[in-house]
């Protein structure tokens, strides 16, 4: 079926990274069947509703890992497919498409600022905090407990192979907050010296394990260690329902050429690279989650999914 430009184009984005972060994925999906709606070549309700299930099809395939991608799909699709019957019109599809798109960008957009109120709240003055990779969630924590005029430092980590770190010192930075960047294998070196360790989240299975940037593990264990607190921030729609039915998540390898030069690879003899993006974070290592329903220790993760999807039919959610 043919699919609008500029809808394939945000399935593009998503998948090089132009659009990147769990939130920001979940919410350009929703924008994308926004537009799918507004610009459908289809105007009879069979044609369009094939042709939204086909939008939703190519947004689900282009990065693996986000678990709030299929669940923005899925806030929108369910809705729709339960509404089917009540539609008189083809036009009723449409609006229904882009009231319900809107609706959740629009709680997504505050369930992040409703996550730096309740996350503030656990900042205390003087704390040291270190992040990872460019979390909006996390970040939101920190420049809501900065605005309160908390006295806080950040220790943030250049995140590679592609350097979201970067972006994340300068949003501190330029918000005024005093950053230090540092080399991510640099963590260990400092964590003494740091008071909460403050992290996204891509993914949360049922068990409360945090799926996140590559090298989250590796930060928790050494917080662990330290006896240094590990909070993780995120927004209801990145808990996993496949978890609670016993599915894994699936971990993103993206290509070689973000960690090293084909060139250089090249002139190397048996080498080869391996470039998994995120990593997982067993609940152990993590005190407590911060979401927009309140703060939860990471083994209660089952009463947030049995919240948002009750008990889950597999069936049911892999129908996308
Ligand atoms: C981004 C990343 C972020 C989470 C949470 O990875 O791991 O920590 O997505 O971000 P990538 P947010 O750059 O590969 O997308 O809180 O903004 O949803």
């Amino acid at each position: 079926m043919e699919i609008p430009k500029t809808v394939k184009t945000i399935a593009e984005d998503i998948k090089t990274m132009k659009i990147r972060g769990a939130g920001r994925i979940a919410r350009a999906a929703a924008q994308a069947l926004k537009i799918a709606a507004e610009e459908s070549p289809y105007n009879t309700p069979n044609e369009f509703k094939d042709y939204i299930k086909q939008v939703a099809y190519l947004l689900l395939h282009t990065r693996p890992t986000a678990v709030s991608l299929p669940n923005a799909v899925r806030y929108i699709i369910k809705r729709f497919v339960k509404e089917l019957p009540n539609f008189a019109t083809f036009n009723d599809m449409r609006e229904f498409i882009i009231t319900t798109a809107d609706n959740f960008i629009k709680r997504s957009e505050q369930a992040v600022a409703r996550i730096g109120e309740i996350g503030a709240r656990r900042i205390r003055d003087g704390d040291v905090l270190l992040t990872h990779c460019n979390s909006s969630a996390a970040i939101s924590v920190i420049l809501t407990a900065f605005r309160q005029g908390k006295s806080i430092e950040v220790y943030a980590t250049e995140t590679r192979p592609r350097f979201q770190g970067h972006i994340t010192a300068k949003t501190l930075g330029n918000a005024g907050v005093p950053v230090t960047l540092i080399c991510d294998n640099a963590v260990r070196y400092f964590m003494n010296e740091i008071d909460k360790v403050i992290v996204g989240a891509d993914a949360i299975a049922a068990n409360g394990a945090v799926v996140n940037k590559i090298g989250t593990s590796v930060i928790a264990l050494s917080a662990h260690e330290a006896r240094t607190r590990v909070y993780v921030a995120a927004e209801s729609y990145k808990f996993s329902p496949e978890t609670m039915a016993g599915e894994l998540i699936p971990i993103e390898e993206r290509s070689p050429s973000e960690v090293i030069n084909p060139k250089k690879l090249a002139e190397m003899k048996n080498v080869k690279v391996r470039n998994p993006a995120f990593d997982i974070t067993p609940p152990e290592y993590i005190d407590v989650i911060v979401t927009e329903k309140g703060i939860i220790p990471p083994q209660a993760a089952i009463i947030i999914l049995q919240e948002e999807f009750g008990w889950v039919d597999i069936s049911d959610l892999l129908e996308f």
